[in-house]
């Protein structure tokens, strides 16, 4: 169960995030504001005590507040992101991570290393790590070295079409594995009971577990249906801004 998330206020800046995806037109700050404090809702509703954080104005993706740090049971990574822009981002993030871990629980990935959160997904103890263009071998090596101390365990997954590795793939506990695109016939997957998300509605593929009920992206329900179908709750939320910047739900907070 996760007791705590944490999350990062988007800031006016953000109209000036990354995107892949410039088609889907300029972010509506004033709505991304509201789709946050909705998604904030969604995770209280789900019994976490949420750390909101003062908006950023510095780093325009910074309400991605999951690329900074990836939170276990036994310890804090702190990463370090791929892309320039947001290379900086996790010095903003530390002071928030001594609430909640001790000094020796937290550790540090180190240039020439690059991790990005979103490339982490997490099952039970063991931790798949992406190689994406934000995430690389080094980065990644030093990860599950960090894992390994703390008696967990990693593996690596060759990524090549998606951003990060949960663009694609979100596990919903309970061996159901939600995944899309280069991820369905994967062998490192196949032990999974797996919701195959069509390329057509892709996005909904980065949806997240919270304490047995699932947080979907309003406006598909087709996935909505068939997360239903595995006996889970779904809570939706709008997170239309966000995409226009590659982000997800998965992305807005850190929740351990
Ligand atoms: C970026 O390109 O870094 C942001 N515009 C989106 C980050 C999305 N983060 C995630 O999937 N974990």
């Amino acid at each position: 169960m996760f007791k705590y998330a944490i999350v990062k206020k988007p800031g006016k800046s953000l109209v000036s995030g990354i995107t892949s995806s410039p088609e889907l037109g300029v972010v509506n700050y004033e709505l991304a504001l509201l789709q946050h404090s909705a998604y904030v809702n969604a995770l209280e509703q789900c019994g976490v005590k949420v750390t909101v954080l003062e908006p950023d104005e510095e780093f325009p993706d910074s309400c991605f507040i999951e690329d900074t740090a990836v939170l276990t049971k036994n310890c804090a990574i702190i990463t370090n992101p791929g892309a320039a822009s947001r290379n900086k981002e996790p010095l903003k993030i530390t002071s928030t991570i001594e609430k909640f871990y001790t000094e020796d629980s937290i550790e540090y990935i180190s240039s020439p290393g690059t991790l990005e959160g979103g490339d982490v997904m997490m099952v039970g103890n063991h931790f798949y790590v992406g190689l994406s263009a934000r995430t690389n071998k080094e980065g990644a090596d030093q990860f599950i070295k960090i894992l390994n101390r703390f008696g967990h365990t990693g593996s690596i997954v060759e990524l090549k079409e998606v951003l990060h590795l949960k663009t694609g793939l979100s596990y919903l506990e309970n061996n159901v594995l939600l995944t899309a695109g280069e991820f369905v016939e994967k062998s490192d997957f196949k032990k999974y009971d797996k919701i195959i998300i069509p390329e057509s509605i892709d996005y909904s593929a980065n949806s997240i577990w919270v304490n047995e009920t699932i947080i979907v992206p309003k406006g598909y329900e087709h996935t909505k249906e068939m997360i239903e179908k595995k006996g889970y709750k779904v809570i939706e939320v709008d997170v239309s801004e966000f995409r226009k910047l590659d982000g997800g739900l998965s992305c807005l907070s850190l929740r351990f």
